[in-house]
């Protein structure tokens, strides 16, 4: 029977709401850009929303892009376009030489830049600004002209709201906070595999809440390859284009045992662990074998506020992971990461924590050792807590994906049965990859705009 977690509805219930009540709001009209405009599902319990975009006010009016005037400042060297809204942009003489789009300065076949920074003088005037057929054209002092698309400067602007929008446009990093109430979204593995609307929602749901539940996989192995297909290719490691989690006699691996598995991420043993984990169920145990997961960045803002020394020990010292044994080929991998790592700003970004793979070696002096032990056993106490643990049991067909970077995951020990084995084939992707495809399909299914 499906436990609390699994909410076979949910995800439907996104590309719903994703493809209808969205489609009569103005562009520029809500908090979030539109294509993520829809509600949050129902069938989710957030405890929170997190990101920068919903702090954003309205980047930009939505009303056309058009352009009343430019000048420009020349003692600030900065274009000055004015839309017919009222609003006004600036931009820099060095960054609009710089992203002059004319096939001299630009590869259109790559859209890259092929104008060298040797050929870009960084302190350029404007000989002549002007508006034709609503395109801002500027002739540099060598008569060189650029022509620039009034869309494409408005997506450009450089005041923090549009920034912040584009940034959240480009990486989608709002996130849905959970606990044990979650009710994981859920798809069909079939729709995902052949509907660019239900592959869309089912990426979306992955990056903002996490963890998305497929079903109806069919029973053999090669599934997890063929979903990693849809987005790109997969990541192989030293386990394996794929692996299979089964209890096997001499072990390279803790997972390969019917023992518990506490919450942990998969390979903090490498420097850039796998960012998506899928896993697809293709026997169950009988008996034992539960899963569990909890959302370790809600679970690092709790810590860093019940107990913000533990959580800055934890987001400074690096611990030493170590991983060695045969398998694809042999391997002896050692690693230093911070168990939780955060970005420039401060903001959670990754957890890096296995314990199986946690080095004896610790290189921390002497003094550090006992408060690093008690900040990570305050780590492990909240996660541990049942009110941050969803539990569900995989039964033959499921598959789930889950966001590597951010989860903690483990699974309760279960009973070997020499004539029934338990079975989960594994496979891990890249965000890199994973969000190229959800940008495609975004485009794809909504167009540009
Ligand atoms: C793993 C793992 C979960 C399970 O192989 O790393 O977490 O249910 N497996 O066996
Ligand atoms: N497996 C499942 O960190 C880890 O060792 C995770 C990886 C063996 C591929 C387990
Ligand atoms: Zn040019
Ligand atoms: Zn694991």
């Amino acid at each position: 029977m499906w436990m609390r977690a699994v909410s076979r509805f949910a995800l439907p219930a996104i590309t719903q709401r994703g493809s209808s009540s969205m489609a009569c709001l103005p562009l520029r009209a809500c908090v979030r850009p539109w294509w993520a405009a829809a509600p949050a599902p129902s069938c989710l319990n957030p405890v929170e929303l997190r990101g920068l975009q919903t702090m954003v006010a309205d980047p930009m009016p939505m009303a056309r892009n058009g352009v009343r005037q430019v000048r420009t400042l020349e003692k600030e060297r900065l274009v000055e376009v004015e839309w017919e809204d009222g609003g006004q942009s600036l931009y820099p003489f060095t960054w609009l030489r710089d992203n002059c789009q004319c096939p001299l300065c630009t590869l259109q076949s790559a859209q890259a830049r092929s104008l060298l920074l040797s050929q870009l003088d960084i302190h350029t005037g404007v000989d002549h600004i002007q508006v034709t057929d609503n395109k801002v054209c500027i002739v540099w002092p060598d008569q060189h002209t650029s022509e620039f698309d009034p869309e494409w400067l408005k997506k450009r602007c450089f005041s923090t709201a549009a920034r912040q929008a584009m940034q959240e446009e480009l990486f989608i990093n709002e996130r849905l906070y959970w606990d044990s109430s979650l009710h994981i979204p859920t798809a069909s593995f079939q729709d995902i595999l052949h509907d660019d609307k239900a592959a869309l929602a089912w990426l979306l749901a992955l990056r903002r809440v996490g963890i998305v539940y497929l079903k109806g996989a069919p029973l053999e192995q090669g599934q997890v390859a063929r979903l990693s297909e849809r987005i790109g290719y997969l990541r192989l490691t030293f386990y394996g284009h794929t692996w299979q989690v089964q209890d096997k006699p001499m072990a390279n691996n803790v997972a390969y045992t019917s023992g518990m598995l506490s919450l942990h991420t998969d390979y903090p043993a490498l420097h850039f662990p796998p960012g998506v984990q899928f896993l697809h169920c293709l026997s169950p145990a009988v008996k034992g074998g539960e899963s569990q997961v909890v959302d370790g960045f809600h679970m690092a803002e709790k810590l860093q506020i019940e107990d913000p020394e533990a959580f800055q020990i934890l987001t400074s010292c690096r611990a030493d992971f170590t991983d060695t044994g045969t398998d694809y080929c042999d391997f002896l991998v050692q690693s230093k990461n911070r168990i939780i790592d955060v970005d420039y700003e401060g903001r959670v970004s990754r957890i890096n924590y296995n314990n199986a793979t946690r080095d004896s070696v610790l290189d921390l002096p002497l003094h550090q050792v006992q408060p690093f032990y008690r900040a990570l056993k305050a780590f492990v106490d909240i996660m541990n807590r049942p009110e941050n643990v969803a539990t569900y049991r995989m039964e033959s067909g499921d598959l789930i994906t889950f966001d590597n970077w951010r989860l903690l995951h483990g699974r309760r020990h279960y009973t070997s049965s020499p004539d029934k084995l338990r079975h989960l084939e594994g496979a891990y992707l890249d965000w890199d990859e994973v969000m190229s495809r959800l940008r495609l399909l975004r485009k794809s299914v909504h167009g540009d705009r």
